[in-house]
């Protein structure tokens, strides 16, 4: 009963370490994986070793042009050269017109599926969550995705997904998602919260390559571009922009979902919740600690600010990729208990 087992959608940077953390996760069970060009399934548990090891093999940092996704050719496994690339070059998978519909079609034996999905078209998760309640998925869904406006989409098919017997966890990567949590907890001290401040640091210990799709996100959240302006630019530009930034890029009041997702859960207005951090894309230590501030009145008239910090040892993929399957598997309880519907990482403690 207390096992589980997931699908992932997305063999890229996150789909593939979040198939290396759940090996470290109590009884968490990776049954598939597919990304623009195949799928693999086995439900007795992938083969993670080979299937890592067959997709890190295959980046290309190339970025894909078609869909106009921007997604790097490693996170889309799309076709290059002549040669399938990405999961099709496991010995576990195969290639496939429909990847995800196969994936919906055996829904029966995946507890949750986790959407790995990098940079695509805002509503794109939202219409792979639709085909899934269409196609009868009855379980967890859980995205890692950062925009404010994607929750409002995800909220607007509440029903849809409690009708289906789908549990939505949205955000729930690092931030939003843990820093999201840790926030929703410091507030406990308060009986009203006047500020969040999420303050992240990032440097790319796994290295500039495999984290173009990360880069190329962040890239869009500069005053001076959006989604659609960053997805057009070429490599050469993106290297261009890092050059500029002696490769450490500062944000500031980024649009970052923490916002929404307090709000929703009650904690504060989204108005009062900044998000900001330094990307050093060309060192492996944090420039700066990711550090999240809740300040707020407490019950006898004190005004405080309680903090909690990560600590620089600690990787992004692993403040991504852990909490993602601790919010997946909380998902997977609320949903054995019957609760449906969409939920924010401010209303959940994931699981170990
Ligand atoms: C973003 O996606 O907007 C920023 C991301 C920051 C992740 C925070 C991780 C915190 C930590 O590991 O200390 C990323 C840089 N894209």
């Amino acid at each position: 009963m207390n096992e589980m087992t997931f699908a992932v959608l997305g063999t890229g940077g996150i789909g593939r370490r979040a198939l290396e953390v759940s090996q470290h996760k109590d009884a968490l069970t990776p049954v598939a994986a597919c990304d623009r060009h195949g799928v693999a399934v086995d439900f007795d548990g992938l083969d993670v070793d080979e299937l890592l090891a067959a997709t890190e093999g295959n980046i290309d940092n190339e970025v894909a042009t078609d869909g106009g996704t921007g997604a790097t050719a490693a996170e889309s496994g799309v076709k290059q050269h002549g040669e399938r690339k990405g999961v099709v070059a496991s010995s576990q998978a195969r290639p496939s017109e429909d990847p995800i519909q196969e994936i919906i079609d055996r829904g029966d034996g995946i507890d949750a599926v986790l959407l790995a999905l990098p940079n695509y078209e805002h509503d794109f998760i939202p219409r792979t969550a639709d085909r899934f309640a269409e196609g009868g998925y009855e379980g967890v869904m859980i995205d890692v995705l950062k925009r404010s406006r994607v929750i409002d989409m995800l909220d607007d098919r509440s029903d849809q997904f409690e009708e289906a017997g789908i549990t939505f966890i949205c955000g729930a990567g690092a931030t939003p998602g843990l820093l999201t949590g840790a926030a929703a907890l410091a507030a406990q001290s308060f009986v009203e919260v006047t500020a969040v401040d999420i303050w992240w640091g990032v440097g790319l210990k796994s290295g500039y390559e495999d984290n173009r799709g990360t880069v190329r996100e962040d890239i869009a959240h500069l005053p001076e571009y959006d989604i659609e302006t960053a997805r057009d630019l070429s490599e050469a530009e993106i290297e261009a922009i890092l050059d500029d930034h002696d490769g450490v890029i500062e944000f500031e009041d980024m649009e970052h979902a923490d916002d929404v997702l307090l709000e929703r859960a009650g904690i504060c207005d989204a108005e009062d919740v900044e998000v900001g951090g330094v990307l050093d894309v060309r060192n492996d230590e944090k420039p700066t600690t990711t550090t999240v501030r809740v300040t707020g009145r407490t019950f006898d008239g004190e005004t405080a600010t309680n903090t909690f910090q990560l600590g620089d040892e600690t990787s992004m993929e692993a403040n991504v990729n852990g909490p993602a399957l601790g919010y997946l598997k909380a998902g997977v309880r609320r949903n054995r208990a019957g609760e449906y519907g969409v939920f924010g990482p401010a209303e959940l403690m994931p699981g170990f």
